[in-house]
């Protein structure tokens, strides 16, 4: 399998300018060569750009840049689609989280075409399952989640294919949900591993459950890794963080188990906003996470059962 880095430079999805930096910081970070270091055959795509901007509004007047969001989303979903029909791996090198509203259809399309169910692993602060109608911020990188679960909501949208079950999505490392999402979510079978569950059962049992439940079902494994997933104390290069996020240690163990597993088939790097960095000390702790992510590892070990 090759993987297939893809520049996404979106800043659309939320105000805070710098996040469009992210794929020039990933690739200055050596993210190619240090996955072709571990062995990976990787091919630099460059970066995508947005097509014509569709004319589009929304009831709610809060939205920000919804044209601009709308091209992002049907680039990103051609370039998944097309990545995994060649059989790659693509990973994205954001860019905002908004890009998932594209990477996730384009994983969920090509799923649908092979007739393999997908499954999404949100690794996050936020649950970002706000839509264009309930979103405050107006921040459209707050929507991506239920987008991906068919809620309505996103007229403005190409409806999404296949849209994902509840049961086939896990949020993790959850700390920072609004009241309607909150509301929203109740009504649904996703899995909600906020901090709480992290720090009583740990990063492993409730990861391994999921993971479980994707190898069980032969699913493909699309990953969205938000960097204020981490604690702003070691990633502060993020728009929006919140304390209490998930330590080296314990991004580390995640990390180490998903590659055990043996299941993710698409990758989502997001929110990175170079401009707050410093002296690129985030943009680096990615690129090493992501090694980890993709067989770094300190002592060989049989791979575990999920049994
Ligand atoms: C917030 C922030 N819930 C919003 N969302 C973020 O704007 O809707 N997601 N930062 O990662
Ligand atoms: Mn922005
Ligand atoms: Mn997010
Ligand atoms: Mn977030």
């Amino acid at each position: 399998t090759t993987l297939s880095l893809i520049g996404a430079p979106i800043d659309s999805g939320q105000r805070r300018r710098g996040c469009l930096m992210g794929p020039a910081a990933y690739r200055v970070a050596g993210l190619a060569a240090t996955l072709a270091e571990l062995g990976h055959q990787v091919q630099d795509r460059g970066d995508l750009t947005p097509g014509p901007l569709p004319e589009a509004t929304s009831p709610n007047p809060a939205v920000d840049q919804l044209p601009e969001t709308l091209a992002w989303t049907r680039a990103l979903r051609a370039a998944l689609a097309g990545a995994l029909a060649e059989g790659d791996m693509p990973i994205i090198m954001g860019g905002d989280h908004s890009l998932a509203l594209g990477s996730v259809a384009g994983a969920a399309e090509h799923a649908a075409r092979i007739g393999r169910p997908l499954f999404l692993l949100w690794l996050d602060a936020h649950s970002d399952f706000h839509t264009p109608l309930t979103t405050v911020s107006g921040n459209l990188h707050g929507t991506p989640v239920a987008y991906i679960a068919g809620r309505a909501g996103f007229d403005a949208f190409p409806p999404f294919p296949a849209p994902l079950p509840g049961e086939n999505i896990c949020l993790f490392g959850i700390r920072s949900v609004d009241p309607a999402e909150h509301a929203a979510l109740l009504g649904t079978r996703i899995a909600m591993n906020d901090m709480r569950v992290l720090d009583e059962r740990g990063v492993a049992a409730p990861l391994r459950d999921f993971l479980q439940s994707v190898r069980e079902a032969g699913g493909m494994l699309h990953v969205s890794l938000d960097v204020d997933f981490l604690d702003p104390s070691i990633a502060p290069a993020v728009g929006t963080t919140v304390p209490g996020g998930a330590t080296f240690r314990e991004a580390h163990l995640a990390y180490e188990l998903i590659h055990e597993s043996g299941l993710m088939t698409s990758l989502d790097l997001v929110e990175l906003n170079p401009f707050l960095d410093d002296r690129g000390r985030t943009a680096r702790l990615m690129v090493d996470l992501v090694g980890s992510l993709m067989g770094k590892k300190v002592f060989d070990r049989p791979t575990r059962s999920f049994g």
